[in-house]
């Protein structure tokens, strides 16, 4: 009996040890061995509150030791060796230990984590100007803690501490503000969302609040993002209604301690469709008046709420352009609205009209001539690329282009180009590749990292935006790595210097396990992953080959009876028996690569000098055409969607190694995700390859992997997925 109990208990133990739903995301702060706690205590054995009142971060501190350790910290009443002290720059502690000058040049939101003596106590101190710096100065010392104390068994030397056992780290964020907008709508549903529902229970609000809004909250506080837009851009003109201002007041409460501001998508012609009037024409006195006095109604409920977010004339959504008026018109008056508040705009630049003319180029035609025009709590947000979030675009040449106007980044964190929630696509590397881009504004080094942070253009306003991908799956994000997509875009919001390694590095090691057997090959394959999905679904510069209505999978023939040409695949592929690409070269074509600086604008122009990843974006280019590999076009299009689906495999037989590493909810939900991105990569390169080889009428290389499909029955595909294109 007692062996019968013994085998019964340790057949349980893995079930308890690994019940495991991805719910915690990165914040699952596993105990540590005594071994590590006993060496943590040579650094802090308790902690001095120099901070009156309720502050999240000693909560959350607090919350964390204990499952860290097993207990909570200590709380000391004066100062003593291995203590930790927190406090503003309010406290007199903090005061007498000479750090106010090096307080003020943190901004809000910066802090300093510090190994000092004091009295002859060594001690650690977290200092900020205001409340917030200290939540992510204690985030920041439990993510160390949990980073480098495991693995060293002492604390290691972090950052420019000098000896062992110290801290000495000073951060100040790159963004003021770091924002995530939600593309949710009030019925519930998410546009281009695939986690389930909203987060937001419209219907419960504000009455009931779901405990997942603070979780919400920690976890974007965990990684430093400050802000949330919480309807879709596609915006109702209903969330401005008293109605649901009241239930957006009590997210904002929620939300407060943690240091996460709400803003709200709205709709331009919110004075004519909610407020009755007849016009929203924004030189109308009446429409500037009805928009103040929505601005004092907001702040009257939520007086910290951060501004608006337009998405004004594009995809048929109502403008000033409606009005005659222009973008700057628009913009203007509605930050004047929320000017006596430091409320701010963000007026989205994702702006484009079915015409003639090259999509690529419409925003920057459209914006560059209003560069000046806007007030000064205006911030212009432009997509990454200058089309829309595409496995992989050229900077939106827009970056750069308009210096007497703030501009901020938008990425896409949810994946609608990228196998949605199907797909393991690390996105760390496409945010980078964004940011590190050269735009030569002002000669070289011009990133446009360094463009919109404020470091070449001092700006007062500075921000970025990631369009999330979370809804009420129990994970949050539909795939457990998506959720490493989520986390990339904080911290890289927070400092846009980090580097995609160490990002996957963090997260991995928090969300799953610090095993080295673990952590290398999974890290290898999360930054392999958005080259590989590039691979198979649109290499060499290709884009927008998406079926119709939703943006899954492979069309690249798609024809739909009326349709916008720039909604059609084929209008941007444009293959033909000469060739394949776009040709938005000055002398034969659109002449949108006019767009950059030099010398990318010469580089992009010319085939030789074009780097290949773009090929295709700016030219359009012979079958027979001589690659660098010395393989023709074709060729070379055969073998880089062939090697994409090789990588999916190579990325499953990582993964499947890696059983004994993981629970086993999370390993079988990424491996059985995994079986479908493998058949997807293979369904994308049949699509592609048996439709352009109907144009190149060449054979498929014999030593690749042949087809399996028919071109006929893979156009015969349609999913059952339910959205406009
Ligand atoms: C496209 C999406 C569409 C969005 C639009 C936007 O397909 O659902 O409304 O962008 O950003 O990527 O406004």
């Amino acid at each position: 009996m007692k062996n019968f109990l013994y085998s019964l208990f340790l057949f349980l133990i893995p079930t308890l040890i690994y019940a495991e739903d991805g719910s915690k995301l990165w914040l699952r702060y596993q105990p540590l061995s005594a071994k590590q706690v006993k060496s943590l205590s040579m650094v802090i054995s308790s902690v001095l509150i120099e901070e009156p009142g309720d502050c999240t971060a000693i909560t959350e501190l607090q919350y964390a030791w204990k499952q860290l350790t097993g207990k909570e910290l200590p709380v000391a009443a004066s100062l003593k060796d291995y203590s930790l002290v927190i406090g503003t720059e309010k406290s007199k502690l903090i005061q007498s230990l000479g750090l106010q000058k090096e307080l003020q040049t943190l901004g809000s939101d910066g802090f300093i984590i510090r190994t000092m003596k004091s009295k002859g106590n060594r001690i650690t101190v977290i200092a900020s100007k205001g409340e917030n710096g200290l939540l992510y100065a204690v985030f920041n010392l439990l993510r160390n803690i949990q980073l480098y104390v495991p693995s060293s068994n002492i604390l290691r030397t972090i950052q420019l501490g000098s000896s062992p056992f110290t801290f000495d780290i000073k951060e100040v964020p790159s963004y003021k503000i770091r924002i995530l907008n939600h593309w949710d709508n009030l019925d519930g549903t998410i546009e281009r969302g695939y986690a389930g529902h909203s987060l937001w229970k419209w219907d419960e609000l504000p009455g009931k609040l779901s405990p997942r809004y603070k979780e919400y909250a920690r976890a974007n506080a965990s990684i430093g993002i400050n802000g949330t837009v919480l309807n879709n851009v596609n915006a109702s003109p209903e969330i401005l209604s008293n109605a649901y201002l009241q239930k957006v007041k009590a997210l904002a409460e929620v939300f407060r301690p943690y240091g996460i501001h709400v803003y709200l998508s709205v709709n331009f012609s919110s004075p004519a469709a909610l407020g009755g009037l007849s016009t929203s024409d924004p030189l109308n006195e009446g429409v500037q008046q009805w928009w103040k006095d929505k601005a004092k109604e907001i702040y009257g409920l939520i007086p910290d709420f951060g501004g608006f977010l337009v998405k004004a004339n594009s995809e048929g959504l109502p403008g000033p352009q409606d009005f005659g008026r222009t973008h700057a018109d628009g913009a203007n008056m509605l930050a004047d609205a929320l000017k006596p508040y430091n409320g701010i705009v963000m007026w989205r630049a994702f702006v484009y009209k079915s015409s003639m003319e090259d999509r690529a180029g419409q925003a920057y035609n459209e914006f560059t001539p209003l560069d000046g025009k806007f007030r000064s709590n205006v911030i212009l947000q432009v997509k990454n690329g200058p089309i829309d979030f595409q496995p992989r675009e050229p900077f939106s040449p827009l970056f750069g282009a308009m210096t007497r106007t703030a501009l901020m980044p938008e990425f896409q964190i949810t994946q609608e180009y990228l196998g949605a929630s199907n797909h393991l696509v690390y996105l760390a590397p496409l945010y980078k590749e964004c940011l590190e881009s050269d735009t030569y504004c002002s000669g070289e080094g011009s990133t446009v990292a360094w463009v919109t942070d404020g470091k070449l253009f001092p700006h007062p306003l500075t921000a970025i935006a990631g369009v999330a991908n979370i809804g009420e799956d129990a994970n949050w994000c539909g795939h457990q790595f998506a959720q490493a997509n989520w986390y990339a875009f904080g911290r890289l919001a927070w400092n846009n210097e980090l580097t995609p390694e160490v990002i996957a590095d963090e997260w991995i090691k928090q969300t799953f396990n610090q095993q080295k057997e673990f952590v290398e090959p999974v890290k290898e394959m999360m930054l392999a992953s958005r080259e590989a999905a590039v691979n198979y679904m649109m290499p060499l510069g290709l884009h927008h080959l998406f079926a119709w209505g939703h943006h899954y999978g492979p069309e690249p023939w798609c024809t739909v009876p009326g349709a916008r040409a720039d909604w059609l695949p084929s209008y941007y592929h444009k293959a033909d028996t000469l060739g394949i690409g776009f040709d938005r070269t000055l002398d034969t074509g659109s002449k949108a690569v006019g767009q950059y600086f030099v010398p990318l604008r010469n580089d992009y122009n010319k085939l030789k000098t074009c780097p290949e990843q773009y090929l295709l974006w700016f030219h359009h280019v012979p079958w027979k055409y001589k690659m660098k590999s010395g393989q023709t076009l074709w060729n070379e299009l055969c073998y880089t969607y062939d090697k994409g689906v090789q990588q999916v495999r190579g990325f499953q037989k990582t993964w499947d190694k890696m059983e004994s590493f993981v629970d086993a909810q999370r390993f079988h939900e990424v491996q059985s995700r995994l079986k479908i991105q493998s058949k997807d990569a293979v369904w994308w390169k049949d699509a592609c390859l048996l439709y352009f080889q109907t144009f190149s009428r060449q054979p498929i290389p014999y030593d690749i992997e042949r087809p399996v499909n028919e071109l006929d029955s893979l156009k015969k595909i349609k999913l059952n997925l339910l959205h406009h294109n």
